[in-house]
């Protein structure tokens, strides 16, 4: 049996990567094919309520402390994504790492600072970049809610996800529609598990 593929929902906030990657795992589960939703930050873990507290601002954390935090709260699912991924489950995954490095240095900490406890993760297999323009994702209902919702902050975040994209990143127009977004991503899906099957390749590791 070949292992899972980690497929990876980057992008600003309010770019539609819930909504996309919820869709997606419906949509590999309707096809027979196991799945599973992760998202980042897991706010339900010990680590995960003290950066929801952060967001929500009912608590102040120094920009390095919760930059661990987010790195922490992905090397603490390590183990259970490592299990899934070879026991053949693909994981659908919303932010990972990438959010971790763009969201800290867009706040000017060194960029190889921000980098470096992320080092060793899984690394995804595919990326698909749900790219908005912050004015646009201004538009949308809810937005301003939590801490990073500003503009300017918005636009250099966005910056500097594109700083970081290799060829396994895909970007994906968000203000198309839903499901003509959500046709183009299972398209490229079912074209990245084909090609596993066909040349399986091993579980690779973050920036090593
Ligand atoms: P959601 O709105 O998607 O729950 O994200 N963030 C996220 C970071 O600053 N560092 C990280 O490592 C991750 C995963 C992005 C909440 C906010 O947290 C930011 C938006």
């Amino acid at each position: 049996m070949s292992r899972g593929l980690f497929i990876l929902f980057e992008g600003c906030d309010r770019s539609g990567k819930t909504t996309q990657s919820t869709r997606l795992v419906q949509a590999l589960k309707d096809m027979g094919i196991k799945a599973k939703l992760v998202k980042f930050p897991d706010r339900t873990t010990a680590i995960g309520k003290m950066i929801d507290g952060y967001l929500t601002q009912k608590s102040q954390l120094s920009d390095q402390a919760i930059h661990l935090l987010f790195s922490a709260n992905r090397w603490e699912a390590m183990n259970q994504m490592r299990a899934d991924l070879e026991s053949g489950i693909t994981l659908v995954v919303d932010r990972y790492a990438f959010s971790g490095v763009a969201f800290s240095a867009a706040k000017r900490l060194d960029f190889k600072w921000c980098k470096s406890p992320d080092v060793g993760l899984i690394a995804p297999d595919r990326v698909f970049f749900m790219d908005i323009h912050p004015d646009d994702a201004a538009k949308r209902d809810g937005y301003g809610e939590e801490i990073y919702e500003k503009r300017e902050f918005q636009l250099d975040v966005r910056a500097k996800f594109f700083s970081m994209m290799d060829k396994s990143w895909a970007i994906i127009d968000a203000m198309k529609d839903v499901d003509l977004i959500h046709r183009q991503i299972l398209l490229l899906t079912k074209k990245a598990l084909q090609a596993q099957e066909a040349e399986p390749v091993p579980i690779a590791k973050l920036w090593t």
